[in-house]
């Protein structure tokens, strides 16, 4: 459910969003146990500075709800002192066995856009995005979650070229950085997360 107020011209922002949501996301057999509810909240505001002018500032929070339980992992005796195949000894690495995990999480997504219009036959944007999400599990062999930190950073532009009254081309290209951190802040390397990825594109928009 998302709220809007328009301002008038002697107000500082033109636009400002209240938005609140929920949702459930339920997996199919076998990992239901990564089945989460989740609660979601964000404001934004729309700032004019001048005609064909403006910038967008959002910022949105989620609460994404797991109830811990059992997955099978691979386990390294000498880092929890267990001995998890019970032969006596605590050497043994990459020992199947399955113990409680927990994939609730707080996601914070903040947002800056500005974009650039108007009568001018030229105009653009710049978008800027940065995700946080910060995974809470407290399970004591739950590795890939503890001091879990999961970092997004986007960034993207756009040329906008009127070709005539009601048609446009767009020339732009947007990328992103994405990374972990672990255990106190190291980063850990070698990670699906970490990675840089881009994209160019052209759009023809047309007005009817
Ligand atoms: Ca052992
Ligand atoms: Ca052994």
């Amino acid at each position: 459910m998302t709220f809007g107020w328009r301002f008038g011209d002697e107000k500082p922002f033109d636009w400002a969003e209240v938005f609140v949501g929920g949702g459930a996301k339920r997996y199919r057999s076998p990992f239901e146990h990564r089945d989460r509810t989740s609660l979601e909240a964000g404001i934004a505001a729309t700032f004019r500075a001048e005609k064909g002018a403006s910038t967008r500032i959002g910022y949105r929070f989620g609460a994404l709800l797991n109830r811990p339980d059992g997955e099978y992992l691979l386990l390294d005796e000498d880092k929890y002192d267990v001995d998890f195949n019970g032969d006596g000894d605590l050497v043994d690495d990459n020992v199947g066995v399955v113990q409680d995990v927990d994939y609730s999480r707080f996601d914070h997504e903040f947002e800056v856009r500005w974009r650039w219009a108007g009568k001018r036959p030229v105009g653009g944007g710049v978008d800027l995005g940065l995700r946080v999400r910060q995974w809470t599990s407290g399970e004591r062999f739950d590795r890939r979650h503890e001091d879990r930190l999961d970092l997004r950073l986007r960034l993207g532009f756009h040329v906008a070229v009127r070709l005539w009254e009601t048609g446009a081309l767009e020339l732009g290209a947007r990328g992103e950085l994405e990374t972990r951190t672990r255990g106190g802040g190291a980063v850990d390397n070698g990670t699906e997360l970490d990675h840089a990825a881009g994209l160019a594109f052209v759009r023809l928009a047309v007005r009817f």
